[in-house]
């Protein structure tokens, strides 16, 4: 139970009139003349259009991990049937993840004030009282309670997970995946249910004529079925537009404190919503790092002359120093590195040796699977397995330089993989030992 204090707060902050009228379970407390189907129905739509661009780009995101190919990928191991829809992920065009990525990430974001603007819309029918009248109605509003819970669960987590605040003590990736299906599932019943009604709802006024209307001339939408207008409006203190305006200028202050993040270079100086732009290199080899060198504890690993890239799977193991891997044939690719978290080092021009080539070199040359395994000694994300079409894409590389620089130790210094459209996860910094294997699924 809230303590009573505590109760009154919320409801006087709440009355809207400044009236007093007693209690938010009287329909008579909720006052504000914005409050309306079309209103609601119109954030529906917005809300509806940016769901389903976060279901697909998420599901896609998933998809582009490759979590079929086992361990090191697979961040969600009891999945079960929701693995269903995987393929393996392509590489062409190089900047697909990029793209996914960034629409995802940044529609979370700027749906925020929305999906804020339309639980006001509808707050009165929390306060609703008996909660149900009917079995369809219980199940109805059990799938509001799902859906809303759901919504804030993945915002939350996305928007810790960007920030870096990992404070729970679950996996993320296991907690925004089945949350997303939760997600999915109640937002598919609660359009089913609520179809004709927002349809309705749209019809009842034009955008035109709201776009025009000023504060003095808003007035209450005309009594409604599901109780959502005010049976006591007061006068109005916004007009429906200024109410859009206010949550347009929201999503798009977010919007560009945020965008900045995708790209590379200077764009990072303007993100200063995300926490990624501080970590940089220098000349070259300056352009965002995820984490460094020195908290990986591969300083030393990296910089000890005797290391050696060792390549598994063929008839025996072979090794090469960097010297020989730089007298191999070198290929330049222009490709983007994009971080499930949403940020990007940009293009950059990439130079080593093909993963075809090293495949070769194994004796394997027809391999399936390549399991790439970093030489750091601390922190996770040290190896990452890839599949046929990733080991023999033209522009899948060991890079060894980057920008016409050795790369810098904090981008993985001797050697490190870079895969076009694959996640930023699977770019193994400061690569030991490459294992081919032929066959397979
Ligand atoms: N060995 C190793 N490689 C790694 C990681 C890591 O933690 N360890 N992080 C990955 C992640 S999550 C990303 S987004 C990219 C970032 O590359 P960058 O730091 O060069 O920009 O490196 C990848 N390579
Ligand atoms: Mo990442």
């Amino acid at each position: 139970m809230l303590p009573p204090a505590f109760v009154r707060l919320i409801v006087s902050v709440m009355d809207e009139s400044g009236t007093g009228a007693k209690g938010p379970l009287r329909r008579e407390f909720w006052r504000s003349p914005l409050r309306g189907p079309w209103f609601t129905a119109v954030l529906s739509m917005v809300l509806l259009v940016g769901s389903v661009v976060l279901v697909v780009t998420g599901l896609l995101s998933y998809a582009a991990y490759n979590p079929w190919l086992g361990a090191p990928n697979d961040l969600t191991p009891n999945k079960g049937f929701l693995g269903f829809y995987l393929f393996p992920w392509p590489t062409e065009p190089s900047w697909l993840y990029w793209l996914t990525q960034s629409l995802h990430v940044l529609v979370g974001l700027i749906m925020v004030p929305v999906v804020l603007a339309k639980l006001w819309s509808v707050l009165p029918k929390l306060f609703e009282w008996p909660p149900a009248a009917s079995p369809a109605q219980a199940v109805e509003r059990l799938s509001v309670f799902l859906l809303v819970g759901s919504t804030i669960f993945e915002l939350v987590t996305g928007v810790m997970n960007i920030q870096y605040y990992y404070l729970w003590g679950f996996g993320f990736y296991t907690a925004h995946l089945y949350g997303a299906w939760v997600f999915l599932a109640s937002l598919v019943l609660h359009t089913a249910v609520r179809a004709r009604r927002t349809v309705a709802g749209l019809r009842g006024r034009r955008l035109r004529t709201e776009l025009r209307t000023s504060a003095a001339a808003t007035r209450a939408e005309p009594p409604d079925p599901d109780r959502l207008v005010s049976p006591n409006p007061a006068p109005a203190t916004i007009s429906r537009r200024g109410a859009f305006a206010l949550i347009g200028a929201s999503s798009g202050t977010i919007l560009l404190l945020s965008v900045g993040q995708v790209f590379g270079g200077t764009g990072h100086a303007l993100a200063w919503l995300a926490p990624r732009g501080r970590s940089r290199g220098s000349g070259p080899n300056d352009f965002q790092i995820n984490k460094t060198a020195e908290y990986h504890q591969a300083v030393e690993p990296a910089t000890d002359p005797s290391w050696r890239l060792r390549l598994e799977g063929g008839p025996r193991p072979v090794t090469f120093s960097r010297a020989d891997l730089l007298a191999m044939p070198q290929t330049t690719a222009e490709l983007v590195i994009m971080c499930v978290e949403g940020w990007s080092t940009g293009v950059q021009t990439w130079t080593g040796v093909r993963l075809d080539h090293l495949a070769r070199r194994a004796g394997v040359p027809r391999a399936h699977r390549m399991l790439a395994q970093s030489i750091q000694r601390f922190g996770g994300f040290g190896s990452a397995e890839f599949a046929a079409n990733q080991i023999h894409d033209p522009q899948s590389l060991l890079a060894l330089r980057v920008n016409g620089a050795d790369l810098s130790l904090d981008h993985g210094y001797p050697a490190r993989i870079i895969v076009p459209a694959a996640p930023g996860v699977h770019d193994t910094k400061w690569v030991g030992t490459l294992r081919f294997s032929a066959g397979g699924r």
